[in-house]
């Protein structure tokens, strides 16, 4: 047998490098019937906020080449609902779960933290700092590296549990961002978060989107993800968690050589929800098809 764990931190070690990307799963537990959940190493939940909210008027999602855009504006239930409704299936989930944590300010996340450091089924946090879709609350975190930089330091002092912090690609240099991360003791970033993209009809000559831009994911930005990883790996130590147009086994491979330890699928629910299935199968044939033993051996590969 092959062997796909990998390790985020010494806190957090994975079963196998798969993870959901938040907003792209809900809380796991609306897809039991149709999939076997526990075959992720981890879940990253919807992004959450104090209360809950119902996010940006439809419509917020539209189909474009390779990819799509979504302005869901941070739709949530909210922390108490959260707690709540949640603990049950998370007890019984046998990966990790990762809640993502979105503020409209600085305390805002860290009531989130410390509430959520008590309870014992969340194993970990990716704090939301690259939301395109809110006026307040989102990426306003997470373009200026010493903004960013005096939200997170506070952080590592409210919980021990695994911190990580997810970027956006819509910045000059995202080695910049990633280095703060890691001045501020968080122990990963993840990344990338949506481009900014915009769709257009023709016939109503209107926006696709009600908030007329919104964030563009899917394999469209793979390139750009990889691209992103690369110039962060060469900048930091600390672990990096890959996002961007993953679809099958090949591009989970590809985002691990070039220097992800671990990776989330994202818009790939939304057009095959069965992806973990045959990603989690490939991967192991692919160890033995290439006599490795660990998929660990493969991270960073490509940039050695
Ligand atoms: O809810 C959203 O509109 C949203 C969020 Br919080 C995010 O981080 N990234 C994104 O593309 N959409």
């Amino acid at each position: 047998m092959v062997d796909l764990s990998v390790e985020l931190s010494e806190k957090l070690l994975l079963k196998n490098p798969l993870m959901t990307a938040s907003g792209t799963f809900g809380y796991g537990d609306e897809v039991t019937d149709f999939v076997d959940t526990n075959l992720y190493g981890g879940i990253v939940s919807k992004s959450l906020s104090l209360n809950p909210r119902v996010g940006n008027p439809p419509p917020r999602i539209v189909e474009t080449p390779g990819g799509m855009i979504n302005s869901i504006g941070l739709a949530n239930i909210g922390l108490d609902r959260f707690l709540e409704e949640k603990e049950e299936y998370f007890h019984n989930f046998e990966g990790q779960l990762i809640v993502n944590i979105a503020g409209q300010e600085d305390d805002e996340f860290y009531t989130i933290l410390k509430r959520l450091d008590r309870v014992n089924w969340v194993r970990g946090f990716e704090i939301n700092v690259s939301c395109p879709n809110v006026k307040k609350g989102g990426i306003q975190f997470g373009t200026d590296p010493d903004f960013m930089f005096k939200l997170i330091a506070p952080m590592r002092d409210l919980t021990d549990k695994f911190l990580m912090i997810k970027l956006s690609p819509n910045v000059t240099d995202i080695a910049k961002m990633a280095v703060k991360v890691q001045e501020a003791k968080c122990d990963a970033v993840s990344m990338i978060n949506t481009l900014y993209g915009a769709a257009i009809d023709i016939y109503t000559r209107k926006p696709k989107i009600n908030t007329v831009i919104g964030g563009l994911s899917g394999p469209a930005v793979k390139p750009v993800a990889l691209a992103n990883i690369i110039k962060a790996r060469k900048a930091i130590d600390i672990p990096i968690v890959g996002i961007g147009g993953i679809t099958n086994g090949d591009d989970v491979i590809e985002f691990l050589l070039a220097g992800a330890s671990a990776v989330q699928l994202g818009t790939v629910h939304f057009f095959d929800p069965l992806a973990v299935v045959k990603i989690h199968q490939f991967l192991q044939q692919y160890l033995e098809s290439q006599n490795l033993n660990t998929i660990k051996e493969l991270i960073g590969k490509a940039l050695i």
